[in-house]
């Protein structure tokens, strides 16, 4: 019993951040240059040592600047002179037990 408990505990305290919702949403096409980003993630997160970027038409990419949210686990940014085309966001977060996870959020702007 005592064994079983030891091989379950590291598995019990992993912790990484796995994105909850976004807004854009994954998928969504919006309108309008001006783009409010709110980033919700399963667990705290440490917004200081994060980061947004956003890849634009042609490839291009912006580092958006990070603000931390109203609760520990959501990161804010804004991006603006958007114009029309193909989007994502990628993100890269540091969760509370230490560990880095990424990922993309694919948009559209009208
Ligand atoms: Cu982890």
């Amino acid at each position: 019993m005592a064994v079983l408990l030891l091989l379950t505990l590291p598995i019990r305290l992993d912790a990484h951040a796995v994105l909850v919702k976004s807004s854009p949403a994954a998928g969504s096409t919006i309108t309008g240059t001006f783009l409010p980003v709110s980033v919700t993630f399963n667990s705290k997160i440490d917004a200081a040592r994060s980061k947004i970027t956003l890849v634009g038409p042609g490839q291009s990419e912006q580092a958006l600047a990070i603000r931390g949210g109203n609760a520990p686990n959501t990161l804010n940014a804004e991006a603006d002179h958007l114009k029309p085309g193909p989007y994502r966001l990628e993100w890269q977060v540091l969760a509370i037990d230490g560990h880095i996870t990424r990922g993309q959020i694919p948009f559209t702007v009208k």
